[in-house]
């Protein structure tokens, strides 16, 4: 199977079981089976210009990238945060209404679009004027370090099902556009997102140094119209690439994710963006195994470190971003990755979910989860509020899973956890949770473990709680809290500790019988050092 092109690998949370947890189910065994999420069937065809079949394993990502930072102290946030000078339009540029593309018009722009871009010699500038340009299928750019530059262009997509501005060579950078799209329903590869980083034919190619900075993925009609949501998927998918940025850009409505970070990313930033109304969470990494999740424990072991090397997104930087009011799904998360730093964003307005969510997830059969720094976060408002906005699948209406303001577990299945090695490899753990304002919780303020020592079934498998563990909980500041401040499900041992340290609820001292002293190993965070320069 490997090596093979598998719909799995590129969709953003399509499953043939489809979705009780990952993408917005919430996983835990109290919830699971109150949701049926709709899908495409994982054998639906492709559109006809969808990349053929991979013919190459994964190569290693090449990520290296970690710094070690011991719990709670990083570098300076500003030097890994502070965004580059924008780009200085160069005194000579290609103008894509020099190729026929007409703004404001009806007329379909997409071959002159694409005729323009084609034109383009590395490193070259495409501008659009301004006013509004249709285009029928995805515009793919194949030469690298172009850049796509508006100035006040409006693209709109009139293809429910092929609608992505698709950069699929290094260094293709996208500036300033808004963004709007005919949709139908919740759709998942990257070629129906709206802003795609992805290798198209090459898809196993790791993509450099994209940047996708200051466009606004938009909706542009009123509920329940063709125009009511701004992606048939995500609205930005960065698949399989490194040293990316995703910076100030806005997205609203998109049926799937937001921002959606997978297959194997590494070094890149997320920073500054406005996320708002999704249908799934507002910014995720997901690092699939890219196997189904019926995939026998025996297998997945077989080809466990091949797939890692591939797959697992490395080393991500999410801060100073804004997310609000998704309909499915949660804040912001980590499902599958090694080193993220989740820091100074406020979420708010999570009417299904967890605002931050650390987890192994069955049902999409996920990596692990380690390495994680959750610090200097708001989050305000999970699960007290209802959506403000609703759209087509899988939500017609809402539902909670009543996680935690963070939640923080793992999941396998019972052939998993009985190899020993994999169940560790599973785990979730060397985590910091510190510094964050959780305001406003439908159930508990943080919550670890859930499902420990409980089985229950997912796709007729037996599943149990994963190993969890070295988690640090400190200065967090809890109030209107709907159950526990932090409530802590597994056990403490040397191993899969969970150390509470200064913690209040409505300002007194909060903890939990299974927060662990420091008579424990305490987590040791390595955490991307992406803030060199
Ligand atoms: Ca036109």
């Amino acid at each position: 199977m490997r090596g093979s092109f598998n719909p799995m690998l590129v969709s953003v949370c399509v499953s043939a079981v489809v979705g009780l947890t990952n993408c917005g189910g919430g996983a835990s065994p109290d919830a699971l089976p109150t949701i049926v999420a709709e899908a495409p069937p994982p054998g639906a065809p492709p559109p006809s210009n969808a990349p053929p079949p991979a013919n190459t394993p994964p190569p290693p990502d090449g990520s290296d990238g970690a710094g070690n930072a011991p719990a709670g102290v990083a570098p300076p946030p500003s030097s890994c945060t502070l965004l580059p000078p924008l780009p200085v339009r160069p005194s000579r540029v290609r103008n894509v209404k020099d190729f026929g593309a007409t703004a404001d018009d009806l007329t379909d722009d997409t071959a002159a679009i694409q005729r323009a871009i084609n034109a383009l010699s590395p490193g070259e500038w495409l501008v659009f004027p301004k006013g509004r340009y249709l285009h029928n299928t995805s515009i793919r750019v194949k030469t690298p370090n172009v850049v796509l530059w508006s100035e006040g262009a409006t693209l709109h997509a009139t293809n429910a099902s092929n609608q992505a501005m698709w950069l699929e060579a290094d260094g293709v950078s996208i500036y300033n556009f808004t963004l709007t799209a005919v949709t139908e329903n919740r759709r998942t590869t990257p070629w129906e997102s709206r802003i795609a980083v992805f290798g198209g034919s090459n898809p196993r190619r790791l993509l450099k140094n994209n940047v996708v900075r200051g466009n606004r993925v938009i909706w542009s009609g009123p509920a329940g119209s063709a125009l009511a949501n701004s992606a048939s998927s995500a609205g930005i998918f960065v698949y399989h690439a490194t040293n990316f940025l995703v910076a100030e850009n806005q997205v609203s409505r998109s049926l799937a994710d937001g921002i959606h970070v997978t297959a194997g990313s590494s070094n890149g930033k997320v920073l500054k963006n406005t996320v708002t109304e999704t249908g799934d969470d507002m910014i995720a990494v997901v690092s699939y195994i890219g196997m189904d999740a019926s995939t026998p424990a025996s297998k997945v072991a077989a080809e466990y470190e091949s797939r890692k090397a591939g797959n697992l997104n490395r080393g991500i930087l999410i801060a100073h971003n804004t997310v609000s009011g998704q309909y499915w799904g949660r804040g912001i998360t980590v499902v599958g990755g090694d080193g993220v730093r989740i820091e100074n964003n406020s979420i708010s307005k999570t009417t299904h979910a967890a605002g931050v969510y650390l987890a192994r997830e069955v049902s999409y059969l996920t990596f692990g989860v380690r390495n994680v720094l959750v610090r200097n976060n708001t989050i305000r408002d999970v699960q007290t509020t209802a959506p403000d906005y609703i759209t087509g699948k899988p939500a017609t209406s809402f539902t909670r899973t009543r996680h935690g303001g963070v939640e923080i577990y793992s999941h396998l299945f019972a052939d998993e956890a009985a190899i020993g090695w994999l169940r560790d490899a599973l785990a979730v753990e060397n985590i910091v949770v510190e510094n964050n304002i959780i305001d406003g919780t439908i159930a508990d303020g943080v919550r670890v473990g859930n499902g420990y020592e409980r089985t229950w079934s997912y796709g007729g498998r037996p599943v149990t709680g994963g190993s969890v563990g070295l988690i640090s909980l400190t200065g967090n500041k809890l109030s209107r809290i709907g159950t526990q401040g932090i409530s802590i499900l597994n056990r403490p041992t040397l191993n899969y500790n969970v150390l509470c340290e200064s913690n209040t609820k409505d300002g007194s001292a909060t903890a939990h019988n299974m927060c662990s002293g420091p008579k424990f190993k305490l987590p040791a965070v390595s955490v991307p050092v992406l803030c060199a320069s």
